[in-house]
């Protein structure tokens, strides 16, 4: 990862700045929006006291300086409306290529065998917990274990990563086989791999089921990444990927007291298109009315993306055992099951929702608790 390195064009006596290779000049705008000065900002709060709108659109630097010194990079700047600042050039390197504190994600395929595996006894030791959720982060799914099989454990699981999202299932929800009930998940149906409302707004971010009790042979867990699944897509078919992105299909859930519909693609990206996760219900997808060829490349790269999604060499596989809580980012790691006799025994999860949010800020907070060095996403 190249960083932002700051410099003074000998020949303009521009403010420039290198990254990636290129030199190219800093904006004043943008410069001046990054004060720090506590005339221009709350430091307590972290919040500005101006508008940043309203400086002039013609603002300039009128004048500007590197210094390197042994207290570090300060790059001085002078502005036309008069403001003069000294910045430190490692908080601007920042603000350029901003880093959120979290792992980045790790890529998985069936080589992973299970989630990584923590134990619940052990999580109310903040290392224990921070390396929980370092492991959740990354690979987007971990298996705690070890913990009571008594019914409402899966909202005190859920409670020490983050905060339950109740929905129209309630606070929690019981995934046992129930005749005509108003979800296929609710019968001893196989599921493939999936992911949960994607007719809600927002849609769940993160998912728990725990498992009190499974006496039957079948009801094997599947989790697949759908970021190991989209690389592959989108190096076979880079159109039809883009299609999967920009497309907006609909989704919708109705029964006697809910009526759901979102509009949204089947592959999310960030704002470097990098894949976040998918919005993947088969059961559950509608498509625009579009010209036939798109249409048609729509369906050629939807059914590519479901091969991916159904290929063993993607997929992990395994026995959820009764108090073991299988956490999993509900959009990036899609879920299923296969089918199983109800005649065997009884098998019964819970399940409830938590929000993205949360444990990204417990780690962050985790990490500043336990004096962990800032690292670089990706660097643990
Ligand atoms: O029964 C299971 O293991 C999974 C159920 C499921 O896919 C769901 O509740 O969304």
């Amino acid at each position: 990862m190249s960083v932002a390195t700051f410099s003074i064009d000998p020949v303009t006596g521009r403010l420039g700045v290198s990254l990636d290779g290129a030199t190219r000049a800093v904006p004043a705008l943008w410069l001046r929006e990054q004060s720090r000065d506590p005339s221009q900002l709350d430091l307590v709060s972290d919040q500005r006291l101006f508008d940043p709108h309203l400086l002039p659109v013609d603002l300039d630097i009128v004048e500007a300086r590197v210094d390197a010194g042994a207290d570090g990079t300060w790059v001085w700047v002078r502005f036309s409306d008069g403001h003069a600042e000294r910045f430190d050039a490692t908080e601007l390197a920042i603000a350029i290529d901003p880093d959120d504190g979290c792992p980045d994600p790790i890529a998985w395929r069936s080589d992973l065998g299970t989630p990584p595996r923590h134990d619940w006894r052990e999580l109310h030791r903040p290392a224990a917990l921070e390396a929980a959720l370092h492991d959740f982060l990354a690979y987007g799914t971990i298996v705690v274990h070890d913990s009571p099989t008594t019914e409402g454990t899966v909202l005190e699981v859920a409670g020490t990563f983050g905060y339950v999202r109740e929905t129209n299932f309630g606070r929690l929800f019981d995934v046992r086989s129930v005749p005509r009930s108003n979800d296929l998940a609710y019968r001893p149906v196989p599921l493939g791999p999936h992911t949960d409302n994607p007719y809600r707004v927002p849609t769940p971010g993160i998912q728990l089921l725990h498992c009190l009790v499974n006496d039957t042979s079948g009801g094997l867990s599947t989790l697949v990444d759908a970021i190991a699944v989209t690389d592959q897509l989108r190096a076979e078919d880079p159109a039809g990927f883009d299609l999967l992105v920009d497309t907006m299909v609909r989704f919708h859930f109705r029964d006697d007291d809910t009526a759901l519909e979102s509009y949204r693609p089947i592959v999310d990206v960030d704002h470097r298109r990098r894949v976040t996760g998918l919005h993947y219900s088969p059961r559950l997808d509608h498509l625009p009315l579009m010209d036939d060829e798109r249409t048609r490349a729509f369906h050629r790269a939807r059914r590519r993306l479901a091969e991916l999604l159904s290929d063993p060499a993607f997929e992990i596989r395994f026995a959820l055992q009764p108090g073991e809580a299988m956490v999993f980012s509900n959009d990036r790691v899609l879920h299923g099951r296969t089918g199983f006799d109800p005649q065997e025994g009884p098998r019964h999860l819970q399940g409830c929702y938590i929000d993205h949010d949360a444990p990204r800020s417990r780690y962050r907070v985790l990490r500043r608790q336990l004096s962990r060095p800032f690292a670089r996403s990706g660097e643990g």
